[in-house]
């Protein structure tokens, strides 16, 4: 191929990915999943990953490789649907990039720049999973993970330490990075709340032991800040707790913050259980009361969404992980989840429908007694029905 037909055949693949229309797929009733993933790694600008000049790049060669591309925040805005994407090099680094949609499953594009984010205190190893919250005091925030070595463990490489970043920005372009978040614990999925409560904000956090294990951390956490500008954790309290044989026995941690409805607090979650090969990661549901959201109200058991198909596969098995959805003001969400660790997809639904899901959906009896029971008594109600 010459260099031309290269990049002729280059700019019309990346083209054909972003303009192929994406397929719902009928399933439970409760969401419909799409065929393929909106965002992946070869989503990314042929600008970020190849050297575009003949005379510096002679075999038209990609110069940085882009690895994955997952784990988005999701905010509607200016009319549009917008992720912050976590997109990860092949030299294992993540990086904040947005993406844009007219209608939240199609055409998903790049920024032409990924996001500059500002360094606080030591510069992160690397940083990822934004929650974004548009906050009424006016502010979009960006909470996200920081990752930094571990300066007690220099003998072992794989020890690190992880904190909530926390930015706000009025333009998803430019940041205000501001101190990291305080806390006795290491933390890592903490999300603010979009309303104030009590005249505080409000973080749902996820207390942790070490940098993976939870450990005593029991599940996820509410805390309420005075200030974002200086955010300390003092007390924190545990609002959704993780139980021995459930799918977020081992850890557990909000997705994106939830969504109100005149029922209650609508969140989506992330559970984790170990099994022989390896951690399992799944989504979940739970409402809390309106009056007061750390007072859970309602959750089904089980998984909402566990991965199907292809989505085991890839550079984390057997994952799913949200941090992002977005709630039309007609009801509709779009629920952006990514599959082991690698690309992003989008589940749709209703708030009528998710809610139904949580207000009707047996809880977890914690044991399989109880189970068979709620089994039981749905077959009685069918019983009768032709
Ligand atoms: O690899 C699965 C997920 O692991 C972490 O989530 P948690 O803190 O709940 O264990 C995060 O690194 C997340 O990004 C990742 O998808």
């Amino acid at each position: 191929m010459t260099y031309e037909d290269r990049l002729a055949w280059l700019r019309g693949t990346h083209r054909e990915l972003i303009e192929r229309k994406n397929i719902p797929v009928e399933g439970n009733g409760i969401y419909r999943r799409y065929e393929y993933p909106v965002i992946t790694a070869e989503h990314a600008p042929l600008e970020w990953r190849y050297d575009l000049n003949r005379e510096t790049n002679p075999f038209l060669m990609e110069r940085f490789g882009i690895h994955a591309a997952f784990n988005a925040g999701a905010i509607k805005w200016n009319g549009r649907y917008v992720l912050v994407v976590r997109v990860e090099g092949a030299d294992r680094k993540s990086f904040f990039a947005v993406a844009e949609s007219p209608d939240g499953v199609d055409n998903f594009h790049f920024w032409p720049r990924p996001v500059t984010m500002p360094e606080y205190g030591e510069p992160a190893t690397n940083i990822y999973d934004m929650r974004l919250t548009a906050h009424e005091d006016g502010w979009i925030y960006g909470i996200f993970c920081v990752e930094r070595k571990d300066p007690a463990h220099p003998e072992d490489l794989s020890a690190a330490v992880a904190a909530a970043g926390i930015a706000r920005t009025h333009d998803l372009v430019n940041w205000e990075r501001l101190p990291d978040l305080v806390s006795p614990s290491q933390q890592r999925n903490v999300v603010l709340h979009p309303e104030f409560v009590n005249g505080k904000y409000a973080l749902y956090t996820r207390p942790q032991d070490g940098f993976i294990d939870t450990g005593s951390g029991g599940g996820i956490g509410w805390a309420l800040v005075d200030s974002m500008e200086n955010a300390v954790v003092k007390e924190e309290k545990i609002i959704n707790q993780r139980h021995y044989h459930t799918i977020k026995e081992v850890k557990n941690g909000e997705g994106p913050h939830p969504v109100k409805t005149p029922q209650g607090w609508l969140h989506l979650a992330h559970g984790v259980r170990g099994c022989a090969s390896g951690l399992r990661y799944v989504l979940y549901m739970y409402m809390t009361a309106l009056d007061d959201p750390t007072r859970v109200i309602a959750e089904p058991a089980g998984f909402f969404m566990a991965p199907e198909g292809g989505e085991f596969v890839g550079d984390v098995m057997n994952v799913l992980f949200s941090n992002g959805w977005i709630c039309d003001p007609d009801g509709k969400i779009f629920i952006y989840y990514a599959s082991s660790d690698t690309r992003l997809h989008v589940a749709t639904s209703t708030v009528e429908r998710l809610v139904d899901y949580c207000l009707h959906t047996a809880p977890d009896g914690l044991r399989t007694g109880l189970s068979v029971r709620t089994l039981n008594e749905l077959i009685d109600r069918n019983m009768h029905i032709r």
